[in-house]
């Protein structure tokens, strides 16, 4: 019988001061899986990170030579871990925010049969040291996320997370800031199985590296969850702006044919030159949302031909 194997990745930014500590809480060996590997992503740190990875035992290195930011860290580690032939892939953090001795409970619905993605959900009631508007932002983008997705995950920004090797295959990362919004709605939108797990937390060991100043998190968390909305519901998203200036240039319209009629003709010139406005990128941004939507067809037939060929190229390696 072919080993089971779990490859953990954990995607380093210049992380030489917590990742001995992540690396030295990690487990070896694991009930019900054969093989447990560590890789890392360095993602071009400038510090000791790399040496600090090899002094502790990780069996693989992603090496970027410039910074590309965490999601194409994030799905570099993927391809590297099909490539490896990993079963299972757990991700978690550098900064050994998540509780190591969680990954069993974390991969056992896989296992199992039961999911091909399992989140890490954390409590939010215990990490105080998230600043209330953090709080809110997670909570909105996650609220964002169940919606779009039509799954019930409560932390969708967790980086805690279990994925079977098909789920690997299937994942497509869009966004550059991050990847944890967007996996979860794919799960939703490609039918797989994603369920959550609660996890623990370890002590607060540095401040968030993605998390640069307030404004900068607030402005990036808007822009991704409107991102979302376009990548993901493109339809809905321009039929919406569209129907909206549509309808309040026909209202106007309609303003201007009264007065025209009532008044004799004279007059509200201005809302005439609005009203055709307002129809004119109504009407245009209609169109455009049927042509986002044959878009999406098409990406969808692009992303299963991608699938594909990486099935094809994994199972060459077997
Ligand atoms: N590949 C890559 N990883 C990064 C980058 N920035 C942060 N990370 C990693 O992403 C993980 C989460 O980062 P962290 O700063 O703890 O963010 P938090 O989720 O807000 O706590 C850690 O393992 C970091 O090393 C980056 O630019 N590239
Ligand atoms: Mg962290």
């Amino acid at each position: 019988m072919k080993k089971l194997k779990l490859i953990i990745q954990i995607p380093c930014f210049n992380e030489e001061k917590t990742l001995q500590i992540a690396l030295k809480a990690l487990p070896r060996a694991i009930a019900g899986v054969d093989l447990v590997e560590w890789l890392i992503i360095d993602d071009g740190s400038t510090d000791k990170t790399v040496d600090v990875a090899q002094a502790n035992g990780v069996d693989h290195v992603v090496h970027f030579s410039k910074n590309r930011g965490l999601a194409k860290g994030f799905m570099a580690g993927l391809d590297a871990c099909i490539e490896l032939g990993a079963d299972v892939i757990v991700n978690t953090d550098a900064d050994n925010q998540y509780n190591a001795d969680d990954i069993p409970a974390l991969i056992e619905p896989i296992l199992e049969g039961q999911a091909d993605i399992v989140i890490g959900v954390r409590s939010f009631k215990d990490i105080d040291h998230f600043s209330p508007l953090k709080k809110m932002l997670q909570k909105a983008g996650s609220r964002v996320v169940r919606m779009v997705s039509k799954t019930g995950i409560k932390d969708a920004t967790s980086g805690f997370r279990a994925m079977s090797r098909e789920a690997a295959m299937r994942l497509n990362v869009f966004n550059d800031y991050t990847y944890t919004l967007e996996t979860i709605i794919q799960a939703g939108q490609k039918n797989m199985a994603i369920t959550s797990v609660p996890i623990r937390t370890n002590a607060y060991l540095r401040p968030s590296r993605l998390i640069k100043s307030i404004p900068s998190y607030i402005r990036k968390s808007i822009v991704t969850i409107v991102r979302i909305f376009v990548v993901y519901k493109p339809f809905r998203f321009f039929m919406f702006l569209g129907l909206l200036l549509f309808l309040s240039g026909f209202g106007i319209a309609l303003r201007f044919i009264y007065f025209y009629l009532t008044e004799g003709g004279g007059g509200h010139i201005q809302s005439l030159i609005l009203a055709s406005i307002l129809l004119g990128i109504g009407f245009q941004t209609i169109l455009v949302a049927f042509l986002a939507d044959l878009q999406a067809v098409n990406r969808r037939l692009m992303e299963n031909i991608q699938y594909r060929l990486k099935k094809m190229g994994g199972n060459q390696k077997d």
